[in-house]
């Protein structure tokens, strides 16, 4: 009776989550409450404290009120030492306050990585500012902040910064010199499905963790990201042309080209260890191959726009369309195959097909331009082409958006 079951099931499934801060994975009942440290009806007050292991897991050393148990499928519990009703809810591992919709509605990880200057950063920031404003629209979709602490890290550190302030980011540090800690920026993504009626917005919890490429360098290293990588729901790979030996030389002159030496990677090798990493870990294979949906994105296109044939779909914005296009989305794919080929990057194609079930090559870039110096970006601004695709891929391969077409 699959009907009756899915007609019967409690908002709360009983199905384990993954702390969209942490990624660490636990049963709902055991998310903990944080006490709000208002004065109860009974007249007691609790006093506000740093949280020695919010402390040590994320390094906040906000004065809090107390963590403690209760029902972790309820919204609410009463704090046992002033009986004032809370709301607030943490995850039981990092103590993260979590997000108001959390365990109600779907909380998908997605992991960016990619070699070191390979563009991860800079593609996050304006991916997201491009999902808040343009597409958003498109795909009659809204993106915010899930957390004080993503609004203001977003807008100041990322958003700001290399829109306003024209700057590159710096070097994303490597979580190794961070206790393994990785600081994720989560959003609340919330889409109107389109249909004869105009149905409520389906909300859905997104968590961007973006990588230090110092970290994949080798395997001990990529290991410290094993937690965040196993446990992600999708992939955004990021595999920079610049840092493929056949098409380094055929990037328009005066690209800034990514550094050469032990700290940077080709992005064959940056490949090669995720993979294996992913391979080790029983639960993502399915027949073998891993299952979790890889978005190979071939960042900095506008390096090699002078290299692109007449009609390709590269040189063109992507249709317009509320939904994922399927059609348009296997001709980017298809054109990126032959790109490949021509830039040594055959290897690449192997060892998807080889070791991957759910895949897609994209081609974006997220500048749009080559930036003046190692710190700015080009005096025409920014100007980013089809950098959505992958990411709207993935929600379509997710369910989190509907999908034009078959493929
Ligand atoms: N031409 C061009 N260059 C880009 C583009 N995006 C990034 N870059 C260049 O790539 C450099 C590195 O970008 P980041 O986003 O910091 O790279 P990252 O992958 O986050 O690097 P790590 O944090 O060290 O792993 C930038 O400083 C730019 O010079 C793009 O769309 N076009
Ligand atoms: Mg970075
Ligand atoms: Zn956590
Ligand atoms: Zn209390």
């Amino acid at each position: 009776m699959p009907l009756l079951r899915k007609l019967t099931r409690t908002p709360l499934a009983p199905k384990p989550l993954t702390c969209p801060y942490c990624y660490e994975r636990f049963p709902i009942r055991d998310i903990l409450f944080r006490c709000n440290t208002r004065m109860s009806r009974t007249g007691r007050r609790c006093v506000a404290k740093t949280d020695g292991i919010l402390e040590e897991r994320t390094g906040n050393r906000r004065e809090l009120g107390p963590v403690f148990s209760a029902d972790g499928r309820k919204t609410t519990a009463v704090c046992p030492d002033c009986a004032s009703e809370t709301r607030y809810r943490v995850c039981p591992v990092c103590h993260s306050q979590l997000p108001t919709q959390f365990g109600l509605v779907d909380n998908l990880l997605i992991a960016m990585v990619g070699s070191k200057d390979s563009g991860k950063t800079v593609y996050m920031t304006v991916l997201l500012h491009e999902v808040m404003n343009r597409i958003g629209a498109r795909l009659d979709a809204s993106l915010l902040a899930a957390d004080e602490h993503t609004l203001s890290r977003f807008r100041l550190n990322y958003e700001e910064s290399l829109y306003a302030e024209r700057r590159l980011p710096t070097t994303t540090t490597s979580a190794g010199t961070r206790d393994g800690r990785v600081d994720p920026l989560v959003f609340r993504f919330s889409v109107r499905r389109n249909g004869p009626i105009r149905q409520a917005p389906v909300h859905t919890l997104l968590s961007f963790f973006d990588a230090a490429g110092e970290d994949l360098v080798s395997q001990e290293s990529v290991d410290l990201n094993t937690r965040y990588l196993a446990n992600a729901d999708g992939v955004l790979l990021l595999l920079d042309p610049l840092q493929m030996p056949g098409a380094r030389q055929s990037a328009a002159p005066d690209t800034r080209l990514p550094g050469v030496g032990a700290r940077y990677d080709t992005s064959v090798g940056v490949l090669t260890r995720i993979t294996d990493m992913l391979l080790s870990q029983p639960g993502l294979l399915n027949r073998g191959l891993i299952d979790v949906p890889v978005a190979v994105v071939f960042p900095k296109l506008d390096a090699f726009r002078h290299r692109l044939r007449r009609g390709s779909p590269l040189t063109v914005e992507p249709p317009a369309g509320p939904r994922f296009d399927v059609a348009d989305s296997l001709d980017v794919h298809t054109e990126m195959m032959g790109l490949l080929r021509d830039w040594d990057g055959v290897q690449i194609d192997q060892v998807m097909a080889n070791n991957y079930r759910r895949y897609r090559y994209f081609g974006v870039s997220a500048l749009g331009a080559n930036p003046t110096s190692d710190a700015e970006v080009a005096q025409t601004g920014i100007q980013p082409y089809r950098v959505a695709d992958p990411f709207v891929w993935l929600l379509s391969e997710l369910g989190a958006v509907g999908r034009e077409g078959r493929g």
